[in-house]
């Protein structure tokens, strides 16, 4: 069965940052509300839009705008060659090449449907469909060789027809082959209210129990898991053919299971609390900005992100509360935040003397933010951030 247990509101497409020009047309808008199936444990948002509303040629977000984002590609691409020694690499989501300039150029395929983003590693000359991923697709460019290997990272989550996804991955490797998927975790979300990872992009966000549900219908299983720690707690799967006995299964993904089913990602309960903790968490922010407000302190907001999207909608926050947001992503700059109207600058570093408290909209890089920003921070400004609960830092 599934049942709803979230309620975001009306929302906005989380990527349609509005043009001056367009800022008096009727943004379309949908009712976000997450579920949950206890059936399978799959947690998803209802309103499933139409793939080419959001992957078209105006996509803006670039993942090689985060260093942090670079070095994590980086590093899984020298353990990818190390550990797998693949011949034949599928990139499902190439985006602007963070991943792919890793590899050697006729080792590696791109899909990439934004075409506006696709045409950055054409330009490098590195081979790039811009098609969505399909089962279709897939038949095709593996009709002589299957990939070995197939990589992706913050992608499949936003495909919502799960038999397209799978099924197609299923077809494109090879006996051997071996996926390597990750993306923000169900577990770090719930415990860490970080409410903001659903949207219309993110149909799912996948726990370790639900993915093997899902795996096991496309011939697929989970055979190693590291958590890591980027875009505040993904997981990143290695998954092999059921058919392929010759991989062992590792100890943490029968630990991963365990840790899951002990916090209660298999029970409604538990998203019903966190449910609680999320309509809390928008009371706060609002008492906080209020305040702000009546002390007279300028306040801004720091990554214009699909995420601070649904944040600004949920609670109501517009123009009156946040200034404005700076962002280093040259497709956002000079537009506003879709909903809220919010005008977004080009980032400049952060001076004391010009803000007092700085919302952290991306939240999932403040380490890096932290480390951009030292000086404002010596000098006594502020961020704020609503995960794990709302507060000044
Ligand atoms: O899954 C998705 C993730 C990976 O990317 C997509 N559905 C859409 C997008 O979501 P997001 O916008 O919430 O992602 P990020 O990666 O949290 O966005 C960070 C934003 O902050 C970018 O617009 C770049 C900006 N930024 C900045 O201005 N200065 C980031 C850093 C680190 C900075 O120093």
């Amino acid at each position: 069965m599934i049942k709803k247990f979230l309620d975001l509101g009306l929302q906005p497409l989380a990527n349609s940052y509005i043009k001056e020009k367009d800022l008096n047309k009727r943004e379309s808008k949908f009712r976000l509300e997450v579920m949950f199936n206890s059936k399978n444990y799959l947690v998803s948002i209802n309103k499933k839009i139409a793939t080419n509303k959001m992957f078209n040629s105006d996509y803006p977000y670039r993942s090689s705008q985060s260093n942090t984002m670079k070095n994590s590609f980086k590093k899984i691409a020298e353990e990818i060659k190390k550990r797998f020694k693949p011949e034949f690499i599928i990139e499902i989501g190439s985006n602007d090449g963070a991943f792919l300039f890793n590899f050697r150029r006729q080792k590696i395929l791109g899909i990439e449907p934004c075409k506006n983003i696709a045409k950055i590693t054409t330009k490098k000359k590195y081979k790039t469909i811009d098609e969505y991923w399909t089962k279709k697709l897939a038949k095709k460019i593996t009709k002589k060789n299957k990939a070995d290997l197939i990589y992706s990272a913050n992608t499949l989550s936003h495909i919502k027809n799960l038999e397209e996804t799978f099924g197609a991955i299923n077809l494109a490797l090879s006996k051997r082959g071996v996926l390597v998927m990750e993306g923000p975790s169900l577990l770090p979300c719930v415990k860490n209210n970080s409410y903001d990872q659903f949207y219309c992009e993110h149909v799912y966000v996948f726990s370790t129990i639900s993915l093997i549900n899902i795996l096991k219908k496309y011939g697929l299983e989970i055979f190693d898991i590291k958590n890591l720690k980027t875009h505040g707690g993904s997981s990143r799967y290695f998954i092999k053919k059921i058919s392929n006995i010759e991989i062992k299964k590792k100890k943490i993904v029968f630990q991963e299971i365990k840790k899951e089913k002990k916090y209660g990602l298999n029970r409604f309960k538990t998203f019903k609390n966190f449910a609680k903790r999320v309509n809390k968490s928008k009371k706060d922010l609002i008492t906080i900005l209020k305040k702000l407000k009546k002390n007279k302190k300028k306040v801004i907001g720091y990554g214009a992100t699909a995420k601070s999207c649904t944040v600004l909608n949920f609670c109501k926050i517009n123009s009156n509360q946040i200034d404005y947001f700076i962002d280093t992503t040259p497709d956002k700059v000079n537009k506003f935040l879709p909903g809220s109207k919010i005008f977004i600058k080009k980032y400049k570093k952060l001076q004391k003397n010009q803000v007092d408290v700085v919302f952290l909209g991306a939240w999932n890089f403040k380490d890096e933010i932290f480390k951009k920003e030292k000086l404002f921070r010596k000098k006594g400004g502020k961020f704020l951030t609503h995960v794990p609960k709302v507060r000044l830092i």
